[in-house]
């Protein structure tokens, strides 16, 4: 492959005159695009009212190649006529995530049970009361009801309303696989659990950290800030154990200078190991300390905690910080001179730092840090989760979680008079887990990919057939569709967010609400989520109960509800009027006033983890190419980290020498949950030494379920895993299958990938 040396740029200019030929034109493309709708893809927060690809502070074009691509996705024709008859389970299973999402979009609703191997059409009406019988035969604590963070607020509410009033708050977003590490973290320091900041505040920044994320790839908008912040001569701190190409230099497309000559984005670039970032952040602080850098009238002020926080700051030692960071005193010295210096800082995260057993202090530790020099709650400083879904912040705000926040639970009850459960529900790991111990027997999916977004691939098949039915509601077919199956799997086709007959809500992580005005439907046949969430309520819980579905089946009356209900929400009740995109009330901080019970932000001890792992095993991420979203692929390349192919562990050139490994090598991935045969070891010299990278989700057959306590959040940042030749264990495996081995395109199944695209 050829070697990609910025981010951004040409290739990517040229990808969009690529996509647009291939959904029929640039000109439809461009109309798409420029739809009173919010972006599809990450949360930075794009569209709505404004038109499409303008952002937050008003600038236009915002484009990126996820934005087009999830559009392209919605543009796909209906899955071919003759496909569900065609193709059993078997084969379907052999399709990579990749030909599964160009088959093209779902438009009937399917249904597979029991034994066949065929799912088979059937209409709207007996899907949904397939659904409706089951619940009303089981015990309102035998379900659960995931959500992705694709769907509107308006969809998001009625539903957790719909399960509350059923009975269960097993009700829970994907977030608990992403940031719930933030919002704990960021709710025990300051009492709230989203981003303290404006896209105006980082734009205005000094010295912006960007800790854990790949940004260049994952939210290349938010690049263009970034790169504001260099020319208004501030500076940009990547912590990261890859050296992330995009992160070194990217060139925004939509400027010209930054196009042609390129964009130097981080001004210092610093590798810890996996999970070393705890001790890292610590050592920064010690360093502050050390250098007389607090500002101690803020912590007196306004912080609970830092006299303890200083001492044991002051009792650590230098050896323990660096051996378990993986980074060395002069670099650390250098992050806190730097920090030292800068007057207005914006701490940015994602991944990297929720993705371990140790998130929330991770999250802690990023807040102790911008405490400890009053970064938090001044305009242009303070703390960034990026967030990942287009609406999982919003998800989170009208209460699709596990439990209510006690002045919604209150009002929901007032108003509708009625009692809801108050026990605390499952989250999505204890939903997984539940359901591999029989005590679980339907599960209800608003998007997302459930089964391929967990860990530990083989047990959450083996959790799904436990169910009684898994209903599963998407726009395309997904690795879900052919592995997560119960005793009855139906699947509903659901339109997209630019085609919602009525206006939606979506929250970026800025706190931003925006109206998405919909669209027409590109086929007929999908239904919107409201509608049938609405159609759910109707058949499972009546007409004549407390709730008038037909008033909920309206969006506008949701909004009105939700102004009611949630705090700070209050403009939405208008919003269908004045077209007036707001932020949520008391979520940017431009003042030290905080949230927590006495008013003051709380800092936090803690140990610093022992790095696991022996000198045989290496340390695992599972992250995300440039060429797909989530578990949905779609190019099996990786442009930045110049790979041609998913199948890959990719490691630093030592330790592919120390384990006697040659590049290209065939080898086995074995880790305590399971193994990937067939997997090529590549020479990666961008990773620190001792680390490795495979792609997700093929590579969630390895990671095992371990949770941080605290967020419920799995470790899939930091996986033990042993790399062995193929050649080495001939006679004890067995040849690889379909199961075992990362699916290529030319592997696995009895098709050839010719068939299956032209399947397709
Ligand atoms: N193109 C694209 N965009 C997306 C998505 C997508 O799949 N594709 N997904 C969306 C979603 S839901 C999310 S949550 C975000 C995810 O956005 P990111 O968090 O940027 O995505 P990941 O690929 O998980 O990569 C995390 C980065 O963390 C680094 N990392 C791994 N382990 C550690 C560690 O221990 N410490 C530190 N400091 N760094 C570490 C990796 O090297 C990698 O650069 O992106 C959103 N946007
Ligand atoms: N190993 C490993 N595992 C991970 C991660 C990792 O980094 N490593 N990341 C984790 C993270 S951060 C996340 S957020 C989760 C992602 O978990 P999910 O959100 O559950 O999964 P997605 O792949 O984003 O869901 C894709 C599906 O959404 C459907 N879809 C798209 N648009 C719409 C819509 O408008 N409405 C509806 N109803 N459906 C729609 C499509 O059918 C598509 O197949 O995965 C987690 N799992
Ligand atoms: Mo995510």
């Amino acid at each position: 492959m050829r070697k990609t040396t910025t981010g951004g740029g040409w290739p990517a200019v040229l990808y969009t005159l690529r996509k647009a030929r291939e959904v029929g034109g640039i000109l439809k493309l461009w109309k798409a695009m420029r739809s009173k709708n919010a972006c599809k893809t990450c949360a930075l927060g794009m569209g709505g009212q404004a038109g499409g690809m303008v952002n937050e502070a008003g600038h236009f074009p915002e484009v990126c190649k996820k934005s087009l691509q999830a559009m392209a996705s919605d543009m796909q024709g209906a899955i071919r006529g003759q496909f569900f008859e065609t193709y059993s389970l078997a084969q379907l299973q052999a399709f990579s995530p990749r030909e599964l999402e160009t088959c093209g979009r779902l438009t009937t609703p399917l249904l597979v049970s029991g034994d066949s191997q065929y799912y088979r059409p059937i209409d709207w009406n007996e899907a949904l009361q397939r659904i409706v019988d089951k619940l009303a035969h089981l015990s309102p604590h035998q379900s659960f009801w995931y959500l992705s963070g694709r769907s509107s607020n308006e969809a998001g509410f009625v539903l957790q309303l719909l399960a509350r009033l059923y009975g269960t708050n097993n009700v829970n977003n994907c977030s608990y696989y992403c940031h719930q590490a933030s919002g704990v973290g960021l709710t025990s320091a300051l009492g709230i659990g989203t981003a303290t900041v404006s896209i105006e505040d980082v734009e205005g920044a000094d010295l912006v950290f960007i800790i854990g994320g790949n940004p260049a790839s994952n939210h290349p908008r938010l690049m263009r800030t970034l790169m504001q912040v260099r020319r208004n001569a501030g500076q940009v701190i990547v912590i990261n154990p890859v050296v992330e190409t995009g992160m070194v230099n990217f060139s925004v497309p939509s400027d010209l200078r930054s196009l042609l000559f390129g964009s130097q984005i981080a001004s210092l670039y610093v590798q810890p190991d996996i999970g070393g970032d705890l001790a890292l952040l610590t050592g920064v602080a010690k360093r502050v300390d050390e250098l007389g850098a607090v500002d101690a009238q803020f912590l007196a002020a306004h912080c609970d905690g830092w006299d303890q926080l200083q001492s044991h700051l002051r009792s650590l030692n230098w050896d323990e910080i660096c051996a378990k960071s993986g980074v060395d005193r002069q670099q650390i010295d250098e992050i806190a001179r730097r920090y030292a210096a800068a007057k207005r800082v914006v701490f940015g995260w994602t991944m990297g730092i929720t993705h371990h057993v140790h998130g929330v202090s991770n999250v802690q530790a990023i807040a102790n840090l911008a405490l400890m020099r009053g970064m938090v709650g001044r305009p242009r400083t303070g703390l960034l989760p990026i967030r990942g879904h287009s609406n999982v912040q919003g998800m989170g705000s009208v209460g699709v979680t596990p439990k209510l926040k006690q002045i919604v639970l209150e009002r929901l009850q007032s108003h509708f008079g009625v009692q809801l459960p108050t026990e605390i529900g499952l989250d999505t790991m204890g939903c997984i887990e539940a359901a591999r111990a029989g005590q679980l027997k339907f599960g209800f999916c608003l998007g997302g990919n459930l089964y391929g977004s967990n860990p530990d691939a083989a047990f959450v098949a083996k959790a799904l057939q436990r169910l009684e039915m898994v209903v599963y509601l998407n726009t395309t077919l997904n690795t879900g569709h052919a592995h997560g199956l119960a005793n009855e799997t139906i699947i509903l086709p659901v339109l997209a967010r630019d085609e919602e007959p009525q206006p939606t809500t979506q929250e970026s992580m800025f706190s931003y609400v925006r109206l998405s005005d919909g669209g027409p439907a590109r086929h007929s046949g999908p239904r919107s989520e409201v509608e049938i969430v609405a159609e759910l309520g109707r058949r499972l819980l009546g007409k004549t109960g407390p709730i008038d579905w037909d008033t909920l089946a309206q969006t506008r009356e949701i909004r009105s509800l939700i102004g009611h209900i949630l705090p700070g929400w209050e403009k939405i009740s208008q919003i269908d009027q004045s077209k007036q995109e707001f932020r949520i009330a008391g979520r940017r901080l431009a003042e030290p006033l905080f949230a927590t019970a006495n008013g003051r932000a709380q800092m936090h001890l803690h140990e610093l983890p022992i790095p696991s792992g022996e000198a045989t095993q290496l340390r695992l991420m599972t992250v995300r190419s440039e060429g797909q979203f989530n578990t949905v692929v779609y190019e099996d390349y990786d442009l930045y980290r110049g790979q041609d192919r998913r199948d890959v562990i990719l490691m630093h050139p030592s330790d592919l020498e120390r384990l006697g490994l040659r590049h290209d090598m065939s080898v086995v991935v074995r880790s305590e949950a399971g193994a990937v045969n067939n997997v090529l070891a590549r020479s990666f010299g961008k990773i620190k030494p001792g680390n490795a990278l495979m792609y997700y989700p093929e590579a969630n057959r390895l990671v095992p379920r371990h949770v941080d306590p605290a967020s419920r959040t799995p470790a899939f940042k930091n996986v033990l895993v042993t790399v062995m030749p193929v050649s080495a264990e001939v006679g004890e495996m067995v040849a690889p299958t379909g199961k075992d081995t990362i699916p290529k395109p030319n592997a696995a199944g009895d098709l050839s990938t010719r068939d299956r695209m032209r399947a397709c």
